[in-house]
């Protein structure tokens, strides 16, 4: 008998719908067709590549029909419809997306198997869409996913990057950046409309009869297909790409120089180049501030197109004008990154369509509303008022006219408060003279919402308090949430095959309060023993994929406790690594001690210019070398930098996961998503009171959470009073040894003063 692969194992315990044979018999005709027709190979010379684009586009065809008559009926019914504009777009892969939305991938895994194919296998030919830095991106890549599957006429907006996230290495333990090639084979994910290109205007001057004298760069559209889950709602994002004008330079053609000309067509098209792989702090280069601009531009473009072509259909009659607009039109800024497309608006409303100042204003904040994900002051938006004279003048006009007649407001509504005033406007003096963009955000929106509770509660009363006592009704709460397709029935089919059985089917899926029915069965242990078998077949699964990546062996039956996400000193993986040199020294010191053996996982990408967050890197990797070649230690603890963390890796150890870490120190991580991602999938989690967490906590109850650290009133009062982290190193010896061998180079012989930089800065500014 040949063995049987992984797939196979799982189908005989699959709970989920048996594969239909004449669809399976279909798919393979369909892989066939595709591979002949579509990427002109025979079985000699296929790749593994071919075998999954095959897949892929065997796959797409059953969404485009979806597709095509979803975008019928929202031309015919002209809903009022939601964009959602965003800089980033995390959708990591879209194979097994659309297969598990579509239903139909009992039938493909099935088809590929006759085949000899692994879907698993074949999956990993595609590269992730990695077009986002961390929480915000990804938490777009829900949104679309959520909306598709409540049949919301829906669009995400953002830019096509050529290079997205960069791919992590490491080297000697640092991390070193890799371009993210993920256009090199071509993506089945995209259709280019040429046909509904737009010109966009950077530099020039702004004159009365308007802007003159601009530079042009065209912005091409790619569609992706959102499908929604079990129904017939295909949905669309439309991502940015720089394409020089034809008229590029002519002075160069005027001077006869060429090839000159051809060659520099490149430079327009650097635009969309690379993702800037910041999370959480604001880089002020003006290519970003083209990138912002060019978004926002282009997309406000398409948005009056939809809404005139309705128009004119209309013989002009059922609305009256752009008086309708934001009856029709509803768009949602992912934090301030966008935040231009109000001055956008009104640029197109006041100079091209010719309306009124006033009833342009009420256009704009009836249409936009601005969520806010951050409170930490180097990822607010402040542009240098220079740079935007110089890149778009007649914004720079627009916004002062805003900000006018808003402070005119402030001042009736606060009569002689001119501290309050000065506070309130979006021109900042010093130190030097500034946009704020939230301050735009706000002003030009109808609503602001923080991502948690907490957050929401804290903006009102820290960074946005004059604009709450303003307006306050404008406040809201929209507290995060992750999409359950991805995040549970696709990475953890077997939990959820568990979940359907007992539930009688997969409306769970779209509706995930109906968990609440598995309340009983905590007292099951037939239940409790199948959801632990589960994990422990994940855990296996990951144990073996770590050691063929990575190359470390890990006991799969040790407790995998994990912390994945952005390295950043707030989100506190420097305090998880001084818990592991303590439990380490404990072990030292006690071989015998009682505990339960640990693999601690630690992943997440460090920004390149990021110092700090790649110095702990290097630490972690640092001590890993110390622990786990201590033959004292063996299996009882091992640490594991994993690699390249990303969606589709998170795809893989979240499932796999006992003990999730959510440690940032209360008051600074706006939400998380991740928390949310781990409780889905089973692990408990270890967190403080921050962001979701606190939500987390309410929902499951103190007994099913381990809650640790200080209150924000508590750190607020810390503050106040002066936090000396001396004083803690002088008096707790187990925290004093792990820094002092940290200091000293005890994890890191070969260059003993490597970290003093960390340790240093943890004893004078510990964050
Ligand atoms: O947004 C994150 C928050 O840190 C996290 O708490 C929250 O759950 C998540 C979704 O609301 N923020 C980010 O991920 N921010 C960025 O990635 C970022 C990127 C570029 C910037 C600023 C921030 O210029
Ligand atoms: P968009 O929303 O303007 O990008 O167009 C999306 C879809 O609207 C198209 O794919 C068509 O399904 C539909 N549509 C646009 N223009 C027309 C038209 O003139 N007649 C019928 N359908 C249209």
């Amino acid at each position: 008998a040949t063995p049987q692969s992984p797939s196979y194992r799982k189908k005989q315990i699959s709970m989920r719908n048996i594969p239909q044979l004449e669809n399976v018999a279909a798919v393979k005709a369909s892989f066939n067709r595709h591979l002949h027709q579509t990427l002109v190979k025979d079985r000699h010379v296929a790749t593994h590549n071919d075998f999954y684009k095959s897949t892929a586009f065997t796959v797409r065809d059953q969404l485009v029909g979806k597709w095509v008559r979803t975008q019928q009926h929202y031309y015919d019914r002209d809903p009022k419809r939601v964009y959602y504009m965003s800089m980033e777009f995390l959708m990591g892969r879209s194979l097994t997306n659309a297969m598990v939305n579509l239903g139909v991938d009992s039938e493909v895994e099935e088809a590929l198997y006759e085949l000899g194919l692994e879907l698993e296998d074949l999956q990993e030919e595609e590269d992730d869409a990695g077009l986002g830095n961390g929480g915000l991106g990804r938490l777009a890549a829900c949104f679309l996913d959520s909306m598709a599957t409540l049949s919301l006429p829906a669009y995400g907006y953002g830019l096509r990057y050529e290079y997205g996230i960069f791919s992590q290495t490491v080297v000697d333990g640092h991390q070193v950046e890799r371009p993210d090639e993920w256009l090199r084979f071509g993506t089945c994910w995209e259709l280019s409309r040429p046909e509904y290109q737009v010109p966009i205007h950077f530099y020039g001057r702004a004159e009365m009869d308007g802007w003159k004298d601009t530079q042009v760069v065209m912005a091409m559209p790619y569609d992706y297909p959102i499908p929604g889950y079990g129904n017939s709602t295909v949905n669309t994002m439309r991502l940015w790409s720089a394409k020089s004008p034809n008229s590029f330079d002519l002075s160069y053609f005027n001077h006869g120089n060429y090839i000159r000309a051809v060659l520099d067509r490149n430079l327009a098209e650097n635009i969309t180049r690379v993702l800037y792989p910041n999370d959480n702090k604001m880089e002020g280069k003006e290519l970003r501030l083209k990138q912002e601009y060019f978004l926002c531009s282009a997309t406000l473009q398409d948005i009056v197109r939809r809404f005139k072509t309705f128009r004119s259909r209309m013989g002009g009659k059922a609305r009256a004008g752009f008086k309708d607009f934001s009856k029709k039109v509803a768009i949602q800024l992912n934090d301030t990154h966008p935040a231009l497309a109000i001055a956008e608006l009104m640029h197109i409303l006041v100079d091209l369509e010719k309306l009124g100042w006033e009833e342009a204003w009420a256009v704009c904040t009836g249409t936009f509303a601005y969520t806010n994900h951050t409170l930490l002051p180097e990822a607010l938006e402040r542009w240098p008022i220079s740079m935007i004279e110089r890149v778009l003048p007649r914004h720079l006009q627009i916004i002062y006219e805003i900000n006018a007649r808003h402070l005119k407001e402030v001042e009736a509504r606060f009569p002689g408060e001119v501290a309050r005033i000065g506070r309130m406007s979006i021109v900042e003096e010093f130190p030097e003279k500034r946009l704020n963009m939230a301050y735009l955000a706000i002003i030009g929106s109808h609503a602001v919402n923080g991502v948690a509770a907490i957050h929401s509660a804290i903006i009102k009363r820290s960074i946005f308090k004059d604009f709450y006592e303003m307006t306050p009704d404008k406040f809201q709460n929209k507290t995060n949430g992750i999409t359950p397709r991805r995040w549970l029935r696709l990475c953890n089919p077997s939990l959820a095959d568990i979940i359907s059985n007992e539930l009688g089917g997969e409306a769970w899926v779209k509706d995930l309060f109906l968990l609440k029915k598995l309340l009983p069965l905590a007292s099951s242990d037939a239940f409790k023993q199948r959801v632990f078998q589960v994990k422990k077949e994940n855990k296996k699964s990951f144990a073996e994929y770590l050691e063929k990546t990575h190359g470390v062996k890990v006991n799969p039956e040790s407790l995998f406790d994990v912390q994945v996400k952005r390295i950043h000193e707030y989100k506190r993986q420097l305090m998880n690594v001084l818990h592991i040199i303590t439990f380490y020294n404990r072990l030292k010191a006690n071989p015998d001690l009682p505990v339960v053996p640990r693999t601690i996982l630690i992943g997440g990408k460090a920004a390149p210019g990021y110092h700090a967050a790649k110095m702990i890197i290097k630490l972690i990797n640092s001590v890993a070398d110390v622990v786990n070649n201590d033959p004292d230690i063996g299996d009882v603890l091992k640490v594991v930098f994993l690699r390249n963390y990303r969606v589709s890796l998170a795809e893989k150890v979240i499932p796999a996961t006992d003990l999730s870490e959510q440690i940032s120190m209360a008051g600074t991580e706006a939400s998380g998503t991740g928390n949310m991602k781990f409780m889905a999938n089973g692990a408990l989690t270890i967190g403080t009171l921050d962001g979701a967490n606190v939500e987390m906590r309410d929902e499951v109850g103190d007994k099913n959470i381990f809650i640790f650290g200080m209150t924000v009133p508590e750190v607020e009062k810390l503050k106040a009073e002066g936090y000396n982290p001396r004083q803690y190193y002088e008096s707790n010896p187990e925290l004093k040894k792990a820094i002092d061998q940290i200091h000293e180079g005890f994890f890191c012989p070969e260059e003993p003063a490597l970290f003093h930089g960390l340790t240093d800065h943890l004893l004078s500014h510990d964050t």
